[in-house]
């Protein structure tokens, strides 16, 4: 009785364990693909443009903040020189420093910023960061924009910036 119940079981979970395999099968490129959205990385030319952020803005934000590290694999310096994005009027290059009172305050960045022949450059909170201004709608975590970064000798490169909770190391843009 037992060996007739598994008899007509086997065919059963034969066709059973297929479909788990392929639904696990799916499920582990539907992580493949989130994991490299999350860790995701742009080329151009010599250079490797990791991880763009943003991070998520309140109601009526004017301003957003963006965030990425720019790998120089080559043996001359580049320069990043300005930055596009259709979500906001404009984009600006901003350096976080230390006034002469001792104040943090940030200005914008004229002439680029410099990644040097076999280094690294971290646009991040408290430091360098894109400014997209005049932003046309505010942005939810979760989300996704395109933003084109132009550099001296590498040229352009069109790069993806998640949108990240509003939480985490704060940052006053209320000069702006
Ligand atoms: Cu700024």
């Amino acid at each position: 009785m037992t060996i007739s119940a598994r008899a007509f079981a086997r065919p059963l979970f034969r066709s059973f364990e297929e479909r788990l395999g392929i639904a696990v099968f799916a499920a582990m490129l539907l992580f493949a693909s989130t994991h490299a959205l999350l860790a995701h990385g742009f080329k151009a030319g010599e250079l490797e443009i990791g991880h763009p952020w943003s991070r998520a803005t309140p109601a009526g934000a004017k301003v957003a903040a963006g965030y990425l590290t720019i790998k120089n694999n080559g043996s001359k310096a580049d320069r990043l020189v300005s930055v596009q994005s259709d979500i906001s009027d404009k984009a600006e290059i901003h350096e976080m420093g230390v006034d002469a009172n001792g104040v943090m305050k940030m200005r914008q960045v004229t002439g680029g910023v410099e990644i040097p022949a076999g280094g690294e450059v971290a646009l991040k909170p408290g430091s360098y960061h894109i400014m997209f201004m005049g932003l046309k709608a505010p942005k939810n975590e979760g989300e996704t924009f395109a933003g084109t970064l132009t550099f001296e000798k590498a040229g352009t490169v069109t790069v993806e910036f998640a949108v990240d909770a509003m939480s985490g190391q704060s940052q006053d843009h209320s000069g702006h």
